[in-house]
């Protein structure tokens, strides 16, 4: 049976992707409306991959005689000043997740419950590759800076930069 301080840190975790993807709905919306479709599609895209993350939670939480709680929703951060702004964010939240996901990592060993442990190990990889892309996309804006050519084909080429690398 799933301890109850595991259910508590991985109903934590359900909280912590619904806000994932909620931010990143409110980037994709911004995004949107400025007329970067290329960024508003990649941020969309990520906002329901986070949504899939919670929902793994959720279930995997529930199979395991757990009881998954699904939280309330907070308003999150609707203006930003320009891409930097956003890919900055996605980068500084993404390292919060990891830093949760280990936590939780953490707490399977003391409690010696090796199948949540294993199930854990697909977020710590997703965790490596959502920070890898992140950083990659900063490397790029910092790269282009102001340039208004560059910033055009930022936006025509962003759902390529995870492929590419
Ligand atoms: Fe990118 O946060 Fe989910 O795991």
């Amino acid at each position: 049976m799933i301890k109850q301080s595991i259910i508590d840190a991985l109903n934590n975790q359900v909280e912590m992707e619904a806000g994932a993807s909620q931010l990143y709905l409110a980037m994709a919306s911004w995004a949107d409306a400025k007329g970067l479709e290329g960024v508003s599609e990649f941020l969309f895209a990520h906002s329901d991959e986070e949504r899939m993350h919670m929902l793994k939670l959720v279930r995997f939480i529930n199979e395991r005689g757990g009881m998954a709680i699904i939280p309330s929703l907070h308003m999150p951060k609707q203006d930003f000043n320009n891409l930097h702004e956003v890919f900055q964010m996605v980068l500084d939240h993404e390292i919060k997740v990891s830093e949760h996901i280990n936590q939780i990592v953490d707490l399977t060993l003391a409690e010696k419950d090796y199948a949540t442990h294993n199930f854990l190990q697909w977020y710590v990889s997703e965790q490596i590759e959502e920070e890898r892309l992140a950083r990659i996309i900063l490397d790029k804006l910092k790269l282009i800076g102001d340039d208004k050519g560059g910033m055009y084909l930022f936006d025509r080429d962003i759902s390529t930069f995870n492929a590419e690398n």
